[in-house]
């Protein structure tokens, strides 16, 4: 099999040839300590990260282990920690010296470098100012400006970071009050799997538990960028490569993290190596191209059992799925041209991968934002879960799909309760135990509240945490209507760009940081969370609070719900806001399966688990068996680049987490600066009479009536696939047409826009 140095390495653009983790990633960590300024006591709460009885890191969302290693955190989820327990504040002085239209001059960066919110705030529109009051006038004007809206006019939206007892409050809040529009973060990141991969095997989660990757002999991983976005999983990776179990990487971009790691923790591979290379193959897939990947491996794989028989679990097959046949004889038709076409890669390339995976006894499917972004991203995910049927690999030690969740509670919010699909939700517990008919109407999805707020039929929005209106395509021509709604709510830890679009009546909430302690009146509280292997952790903050006028996210909901909703002696917002247990009682009076003896389980080292029907192979489709799908379409792009247009791809650097950008370094790609940048591949620049460091504008080429460009960005050479370019998120949204997202999801397609570049007059 290839060796990753016998692969197409460009010598000619940036690349950072130093393994992920290892000494950058300690120099990583030291510029944002010199930054930030964090005390000792920050620093004491680092240890306590991500281990039984401390609390859990908000970056990703990568599972705890039980025996965690001596400081179970990485780069980037002490960045995220240390970025909460700045010594900067963000205070009613700032507010009082400048408009609001002044601060939208300031950069994300800017913004959140301002330090923490420390005070509840008022939006005042005659002086275009935010202004501080108190939490009774802010729950009281809040309650008056939701009661006098139609609820099916406001969105909640909750971004991933909340714990489940936050999430179960708002959830409920907002259906108390008559309506399920509850978008989240989700809706723009794993919705594709919560639907696609729901569709398939019945179950919206992925299947694997911890354990089973120290059984596999094949990784078989797509569009997901470890060493930035979940780096603590590269322990898991090395434990694996170690075994001699096999990695094969698709990615357009050849990411660090998936090609080499050095162990920062281990003594030994710090100061005298070996690295541990991770990639065993690594293919440059064209963005989009991972349907017709899939198709050519499981064309060669269905070759194989022709040729010498015994390669299918025919036992599997038979008894658990359903839609085999019309799969092969689709495949049948399709043709390897087509399938180089599409991918950008070798026949040859892709025979090895399906040569390794019919050898291979337990194989996992791994995949993040480079399958679910896609118009076509369903159709990317149950291509996997084709593959994977063909031997059995899923419901078997050691095997299974991994879909890598992104915030660190984004499953966990969906699990009890936050959804605008009433039918995830079991309406009629709700409605037993708090004796209340609950809506049963469909709520609106991110990209339908983006819809909403353009067209002015959503009136109110409330956020839990995030930053909504930055993060979602078309941000730019949304931006002006977010000022025409009647009330918008924002409760946050950091000054952000979505605070700066107020509507006419508009709220800024500061609430505790998750490391931070939420003392109420039965004493401090602990909260939970579900990480990406649906385990439930508990996290017990412990620093003292970055102002004393916060209140925790709990605290928050229920005060605003309290003002909101006529009392009901079923529902007790205080007494709930005084012990969290009792909040966890509800949930698993709501959801028995999943969360029995919950508070007895609450500090189960490396958590528990709340289980998986597909992980049992109980499928709950509607047919009641696990569905192979015969691909309609080859590619997952919503519009096939024509002429000079280019596919965009829209990146996170290793120094940001979505929105919040800590700086300029994109460390593991070999790039710092400004983000206002362009990637292509030399020959492309060539081909396009484009020189490094010009200046285009880059503009969309989905044709829907509506101009899109972003100008003023700079051209960088870069290893990657012909007829692409990348840029960063969320810079380049404004070229994202809301409507061109998943067909089944509606999960915004972020990976695959077409696009032009035009060169800008030199000045
Ligand atoms: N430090 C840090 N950690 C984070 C975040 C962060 O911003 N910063 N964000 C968090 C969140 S909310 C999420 S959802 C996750 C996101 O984590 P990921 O799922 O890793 O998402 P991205 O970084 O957007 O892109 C993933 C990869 O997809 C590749 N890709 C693009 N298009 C294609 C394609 O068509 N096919 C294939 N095979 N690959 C493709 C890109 O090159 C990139 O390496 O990370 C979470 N963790
Ligand atoms: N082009 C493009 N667009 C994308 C993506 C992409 O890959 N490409 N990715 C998408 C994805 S995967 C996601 S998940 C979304 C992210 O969308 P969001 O989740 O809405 O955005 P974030 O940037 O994570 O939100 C950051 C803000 O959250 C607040 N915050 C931080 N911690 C806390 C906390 O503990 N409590 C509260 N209440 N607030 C807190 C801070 O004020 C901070 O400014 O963006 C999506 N947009
Ligand atoms: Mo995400």
């Amino acid at each position: 099999m290839s060796e990753p140095d016998e692969l197409s390495q460009r010598d000619d653009t940036a690349f950072y040839d130093h393994p992920t983790g290892g000494w950058g990633s300690v120099r990583g960590m030291a510029s944002i300590l010199a930054d930030q300024k964090p005390t000792a006591g920050a620093l004491r709460t680092l240890a306590r990260q991500n281990k039984p009885g401390g609390h859990m890191c908000t970056s990703c969302a990568w599972t705890k282990p039980a025996q965690p290693h001596l400081f179970e955190f990485c780069e980037n989820g002490a960045k995220a920690t240390i970025w909460d327990l700045t010594r900067d504040r963000c205070g009613p002085e700032l507010f009082a010296a400048r408009t609001v239209a002044e601060l939208r001059g300031w950069s994300d960066h800017e913004l959140e470098e301002a330090g923490r919110l420390t005070h509840p705030l008022r939006y005042d529109p005659d002086t275009d100012r935010y202004v501080e009051t108190t939490w009774d006038e802010a729950f009281a004007g809040i309650g008056a400006g939701l009661k006098a809206l139609d609820p099916k006019s406001t969105v909640f939206y909750m971004s991933g970071k909340g714990s489940l007892e936050t999430a179960y409050l708002f959830a409920l809040f907002a259906r108390l009050y008559g309506h399920n529009n509850l978008p989240d973060s989700s809706n723009m990141c794993h919705e594709t799997t919560s639907v696609g991969l729901k569709k398939v095997t019945g179950s919206s989660v992925g299947t694997c538990i911890l354990s089973d990757f120290d059984h596999c002999d094949l990784l078989l991983f797509f569009g997901q960028n470890t060493g930035t976005n979940s780096p603590r999983f590269l322990h898991t990776l090395q434990a694996c490569k170690e075994r001699g179990c096999k990695i094969v990487t698709f990615n357009p971009i050849r990411e660090r993290g998936l090609v080499e790691f050095a162990n920062p923790q281990s003594p030994v591979q710090m100061t005298t190596g070996p690295t541990t290379t991770i990639s065993d193959l690594y293919l440059q897939v064209r963005p989009g191209g991972d349907i017709a990947a899939l198709a050519g491996i499981i064309k060669r794989v269905l070759e194989l059992e022709a040729q010498r028989g015994g390669v299918l679990d025919r036992g599997f097959i038979d008894e658990h799925t359903h839609g085999f046949d019309a799969l092969a004889t689709r495949l049948g038709d399709v043709s390897w041209e087509e399938i180089e076409r599409e991918t950008g890669l070798r026949r040859a390339e892709l025979e090895v991968v399906a040569d390794l995976y019919a050898r291979s006894r337990n194989v996992i499917g791994i995949y993040g934002m480079g399958l679910t972004q896609h118009v076509h991203g369903s159709l990317n995910i149950a291509m996997l879960v084709n593959l994977l049927m063909l031997r059995g690999n899923i419901g078997r030690e050691g095997t299974g799909i991994s879909p890598v969740r992104g915030h660190s509670n984004v499953q966990g919010q969906r699990t009890v309760g936050i959804s605008e699909k009433p039918e995830l939700v079991p309406l009629d517990r709700l409605a037993e135990l708090f004796g209340f008919e609950p809506p049963r109407e469909q709520g609106r999805t991110t990209v339908e509240v983006v819809d909403g707020v353009l067209d002015g039929s959503v009136r109110g929005f409330v956020s839990l945490g995030g930053n909504f209106a930055r993060a979602i395509p078309d941000n730019a021509r949304a931006e002006e209507a977010w000022r025409g709604l009647d009330l918008t709510v924002q409760i946050a830890t950091k000054l952000n760009r979505s605070h700066l679009l107020p509507g006419k009546a508009a709220w800024l909430l500061p609430c505790l940081v998750r490391a931070e302690e939420d003392r109420q009146a039965t004493g401090p509280q602990a909260v939970t969370i579900e990480d990406s292997l649906s385990h439930i952790h508990g996290s017990l903050g412990k620093r003292k609070p970055a102002s004393p006028h916060l209140r925790s996210e709990v605290a928050i909901v229920a005060g605003t719900a309290k003002a909101t909703l006529p009392p009901n002696p079923k529902v007790k917002w205080d007494d709930w806001t005084g012990d969290f247990g009792l909040i966890r009682d509800l949930i698993e009076a709501t959801y028995p399966e999943e969360f029995g003896d919950f508070n007895g389980r609450l500090f189960t080292p490396g958590g528990f688990y709340r289980g998986n029907a597909a992980r049992d192979r109980r499928w709950k489709t509607e047919s009641g068996k696990a569905e192979f799908t015969a691909p309609e379409v080859l590619s997952a792009l919503g519009k096939e680049p024509e002429g000079e247009e280019l596919t965009l791809v829209t990146l996170r650097s290793n120094d940001q987490f979505n929105t919040t950008i800590y700086g300029f370094s994109d460390r593991l790609r070999g790039l710092s600066g400004p983000r206002d940048v362009v990637l292509i591949n030399p020959e492309e620049m060539a081909r396009r009479g484009l020189s490094e460091g010009q200046i285009v504008t880059v503009e969309c080429a989905v044709a829907d009536g509506t101009d899109r460009v972003v100008r003023g960005l700079k051209v960088v050479p870069y290893d990657l696939p012909d007829a692409c370019v990348a840029a960063y998120y969320p810079e380049a949204n404004p070229l994202i047409p809301v409507g061109y997202h998943d067909l089944l999801s509606k999960t915004p397609a972020f990976k695959g826009v077409p696009v032009r570049l035009r060169a800008e007059a030199q000045s």
